[in-house]
């Protein structure tokens, strides 16, 4: 569907010129944001985590060949080519993929022997620690660096106790967390180290980084991924004795027809994800460059909007650009990260404040460590500040462009919006974001 042709406001302005000339397009003085009573920059609505579409011919194909065969799951071929092509992308040697992610977390949980306390940061999808506590397994909350947001090692090594029994890492928005500092420290104190690396298929590291899968590693394969598998998850890792058995945990334990010989579940995934993820595969390197281009294409359009910073990403570090991740400083923008959140979702643009307010104030997590809140600085300030753009095969770099055009103008008449939102009633506003509770702003 096409995008509105503001030509009136966007065209008079050169904001709806290609992503590289909205800087020379400047001042958009005259562009009216939604919430100040212009039309909205989108008719459609732009998400976070639009599904990437592969090719439907291929996929097709493939479900006919499922239909025929009738093999539908239980580790049928379309699986088995799937967990090959993935272990040899994560460069690992084996790898069991899962129903989703999620699962995958706990059992790779249990299969490592985790219990006790595991280090874990805060800052992150609340399945990573729910995959614990599922377990029987107390998360320890750790703060994360400001830069990477990923587990900041110091205070890793400062919260381990005679209780702990393992790390579980976050590769966070495809970055790649200190792998081998975490490993060299799990080996000094004896711990399990594990990565949710949920974010991060098809990423890697600059430079060689044997730590980067520790112990084992899981991705996911959900919808909102770039490679998806409608939904899915993975296991990856180099040690035989534990594929072994999270082997037996996936499919209930069974060794043989009626031979159990260890504590399972049902996390199989089935042959028509893995034939969606198989397609998907394909297409990975067409995804990741299409959304480099809308990186760029961000990266010159927010340059000069004050308050609005788009996290760097290492030019020598195969990325996923999976999420396009700002810090919004309300000092400088004069807007909180709330109000803009609000204001875009009046553009149609559906940018998510990803993983407000941190794990340790969400339940049953929130009273857990009492203390969680003055020991967990950089979360809680990360956490108020972080703001994701939408990206995806479903943006192109001019869509990009207009949404940097539209937060440029937010930004710039920012008092008038502040006043604007605190009256407004529209239902497309996120809960926290309803007229009475605007002017509360962050916690
Ligand atoms: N660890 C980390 C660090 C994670 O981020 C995640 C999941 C996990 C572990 C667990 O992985 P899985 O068990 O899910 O494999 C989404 C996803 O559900 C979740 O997978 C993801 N991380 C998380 C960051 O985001 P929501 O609830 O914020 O997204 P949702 O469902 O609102 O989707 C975003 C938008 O995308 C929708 O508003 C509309 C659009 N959309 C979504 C789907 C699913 C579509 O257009 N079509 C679709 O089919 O959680």
């Amino acid at each position: 569907m096409a995008d509105l042709p503001h030509k009136a406001t966007e065209i008079a302005t050169g904001t709806a010129r290609a992503a590289g000339d909205v800087l020379a397009a400047r001042p958009v003085t005259h562009l009216c944001a939604a919430v100040l009573g212009g039309p909205p920059a989108f008719r459609r609505t732009l998400h976070v985590g639009q599904p990437n579409m592969p090719d439907q011919k291929a996929f097709l194909k493939r479900m006919q060949h499922i239909l025929d065969s009738g093999r539908l799951t239980n580790w049928g071929p379309m699986v088995q080519e799937f967990e090959s092509r993935v272990a040899g992308i994560a460069g690992a040697k084996h790898c069991i993929v899962t129903n989703n992610a999620t699962t995958g977390l706990e059992l790779a949980i249990a299969g490592m022997g985790m219990s006790g306390d595991v280090i874990v940061p805060s800052f992150t999808f609340v399945a990573t620690v729910h995959a614990l506590w599922r377990q029987g397994v107390r998360p320890v909350f750790c703060d994360i660096d400001p830069v990477r947001h990923c587990l900041d090692v110091a205070c890793v090594e400062a919260a381990i106790t005679s209780r702990t029994t393992g790390i579980l890492g976050v590769h966070l928005w495809g970055n790649s967390c200190a792998s081998d500092a975490l490993r060299d420290l799990a080996r000094r104190h004896d711990l399990k180290l594990l990565f949710d690396a949920a974010h991060a298929f098809g990423c890697q590291p600059g430079r060689p980084d044997g730590a980067y899968l520790g112990d084992a590693a899981v991705y996911s394969f959900h919808a909102t991924k770039c490679v998806h598998a409608f939904e899915g998850g993975a296991i990856v890792t180099d040690d035989d004795d534990l594929a072994a058995r999270l082997r037996l945990m996936v499919n209930f334990g069974f060794a043989g027809e009626d031979v159990v010989t260890y504590l399972g579940t049902n996390a199989k995934m089935s042959e028509a994800s893995a034939a969606m993820g198989l397609t998907s595969l394909e297409s990975m390197h067409l995804f990741f460059d299409h959304n480099r281009e809308n990186y760029t294409a961000y990266a010159a359009g927010l340059a000069d909007v004050p308050g609005v910073e788009l996290m760097p990403r290492s030019a020598n570090r195969v990325h996923n650009f999976q999420y396009v991740v700002t810090a919004i400083d309300p000092e400088q923008a004069g807007l909180s990260r709330d109000e803009l959140v609000a204001a875009l979702r009046l553009e149609n643009v559906f940018a998510r404040r990803y993983f407000y307010p941190g794990c340790h104030r969400m339940q049953p997590y929130a009273g857990l460590s009492p203390r969680a809140g003055q020991t967990l600085p950089v979360t809680e300030a990360v956490a108020d500040r972080v703001m994701i753009l939408p990206t995806g095969m479903a943006l192109s770099a001019r869509d990009v462009a207009r949404v940097c055009a539209r937060i440029a103008a937010i930004v710039q008449h920012a008092p008038k919006v502040r006043a604007a939102l605190r009256h407004c009633t529209d239902p497309r506003l996120p809960d926290f974001a309803r007229a009475a509770d605007t002017a509360a702003g962050p916690h």
